[in-house]
C-alpha cells in the first residue's frame, strides 16, 4: 500500500521528509555528508500543487519535495512529463482534484488539503486507486465560528453600513435607522460539526436560543433539533449555514427556505456558496422575502454578482474564514505534517474520515 511505497523511500527511512517544518530527525540526515544523503536528497518525492499556497506552506514543501507548482494548469507537454512521477498533491480547501486528474498520476499516493473542506476531491476515486486524502480540521474551529457571529452582528446592526454613515458625513443629517437587536434571538444553525458546535458556544454568551438540522440528531446535545432545514429557518431568526459542501448539500438553501426564514430573517453563509441557490437569495434578498445575508462564500469565486453586490441589505467578504495569521500557519503545519506522516510511513494525523 501507499504507506509500504513511502518505507522504501531513503528519507522515510531516516524517519522524516527534509525540511520539516519540525522535523527533529532531519537534521540528522542533513549533516551526514555521505551517500546515504546523496540519495536521500535525490529520492525527494515530486508534489503537484493544485492552488496558489501561501509562502508559509511553499517554503518547507519546496524543501522536502520536488515541487511542481500547478504545472497541470499550464503547459500540457511539461505536465504529460511528469505526471507519472508525482506521489503528492498539495492543495486548498477550494481545490479541484477529480476524477478525471487522477488516473494522469499513476504514483498518486496522497492529497492533502490545506482546509478543512475537501467537497472539491473526488474521495471515491481517490480511495478506489488507493490514494490517501488529508486535510485540516480543528484548528480552523474558532476563526470560522468568530467570523460567524461577526457577520451575524453585522447584519442585524448595520456595522458596514453605519461605517458609511460616518464616513461619507451622513450623521449631522440625523441618526441611522434603528436596526435589530441579536441577543436572545433565535438562531438556527445548518450543520452541528465541530465548527457548528463552536458558533452555538459563542451564541450562548448571546442569550440566543439555538436550534440545528443536521443529517442526524447528534446525543448529547441541548439543541432542538429539526430534520427539515426549512422548519429550522421557519423557527429562526438568524440560519447559519456551516455544513460540508458537495452533492450531498448543493443548493440545500432554497427559495422554500428562504420564505420559511421570512421577512425578518437573516441568512449567514460561511460554509461554500454551492450550499445557497444564489439566485434565489438574490430574488429574496431583492424582494425581502428575507431582511438581510452576511456570505463568505460564494457560487463563483471570486466572481460575486453584481447583483448581490448592488444590494444595501448584504455583508460581503471574500472567503476569510480561516484567514488570520494564527489559524492559516495551523493550517499549513497540519497540512505538511499530513503528507510528512505519509511519506514516514506513520498514520496521517488527519486523513479524511472516509479514509480512516
Ligand atoms: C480556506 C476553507 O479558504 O478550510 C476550508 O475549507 O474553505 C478555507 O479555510 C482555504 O482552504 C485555505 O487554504
Amino acid at each position: 500500500d501507499a504507506a509500504a511505497r513511502a518505507g522504501d523511500d531513503g528519507a522515510a527511512k531516516e524517519g522524516c521528509v527534509h525540511g520539516s517544518i519540525r522535523g527533529p530527525g532531519c537534521a540528522i540526515v542533513r549533516s551526514s555528508h555521505n551517500f546515504a544523503r546523496e540519495t536521500a536528497v535525490a529520492a525527494q518525492p515530486d508534489l503537484l500543487t493544485v492552488a496558489k499556497l501561501a509562502p508559509f506552506l511553499m517554503e518547507p514543501l519546496q524543501r522536502a519535495f520536488t515541487v511542481h507548482e500547478r504545472l497541470h494548469e499550464g503547459d500540457a507537454g511539461a505536465f504529460a512529463r511528469i505526471a507519472p512521477q508525482i506521489r503528492a498533491i498539495c492543495g486548498s480547501g477550494e481545490s479541484k482534484v477529480s476524477a478525471e486528474l487522477m488516473p494522469r498520476l499513476p504514483a498518486l499516493e496522497i492529497v492533502s488539503i490545506m482546509g478543512v473542506g475537501y467537497d472539491g476531491v473526488d474521495v471515491a476515486a481517490a480511495k478506489a486507486r488507493g490514494v490517501m486524502v488529508a486535510h485540516t480540521p480543528d484548528v480552523l474551529n474558532d476563526d470560522v465560528a468568530d467570523l460567524a457571529l461577526a457577520l451575524m452582528l453585522n447584519i442585524a446592526r448595520r456595522i458596514a453600513q453605519a461605517d458609511q454613515y460616518v464616513r461619507q458625513g451622513k450623521w449631522p443629517s440625523g441618526p441611522m435607522p434603528l436596526a435589530r437587536k441579536m441577543s436572545g434571538a433565535r438562531l438556527g444553525i445548518v450543520g452541528m460539526g465541530r465548527i457548528g458546535q463552536a458558533i452555538a458556544d459563542r451564541a450562548k454568551a448571546f442569550g440566543m436560543s439555538i436550534a440545528y438540522t443536521a443529517r442526524s440528531a447528534k446525543a448529547g446535545l441541548p439543541y432542538a433539533f429539526h430534520a427539515r432545514v426549512a422548519d429550522l429557518a421557519a423557527a429562526s431568526d438568524f440560519l447559519v449555514c456551516i455544513t460540508p459542501g458537495g452533492a450531498a448539500t448543493r443548493k440545500l438553501i432554497d427559495a422554500e427556505v428562504l420564505r420559511a426564514l421570512g421577512p425578518a430573517g437573516y441568512l449567514v453563509n460561511v460554509a461554500r456558496g454551492s450550499v445557497v441557490d444564489e439566485a434565489a437569495l438574490i430574488e429574496a434578498l431583492h424582494k425581502g422575502t428575507i431582511a438581510g445575508a452576511g456570505l463568505d462564500v460564494f457560487e463563483n469565486e471570486p466572481h460575486v454578482p453584481e447583483a448581490l453586490r448592488a444590494l444595501d441589505n448584504v455583508v460581503l467578504v471574500p472567503h476569510i474564514g480561516s484567514a488570520t495569521v494564527q489559524t492559516r500557519h495551523a493550517m499549513a503545519a497540519r497540512a505538511f505534517a499530513n503528507l510528512e506522516a505519509h511519506f514516514a510511513g506513520r498514520p496521517l494525523p488527519s486523513a479524511v474520515p472516509e479514509c480512516r
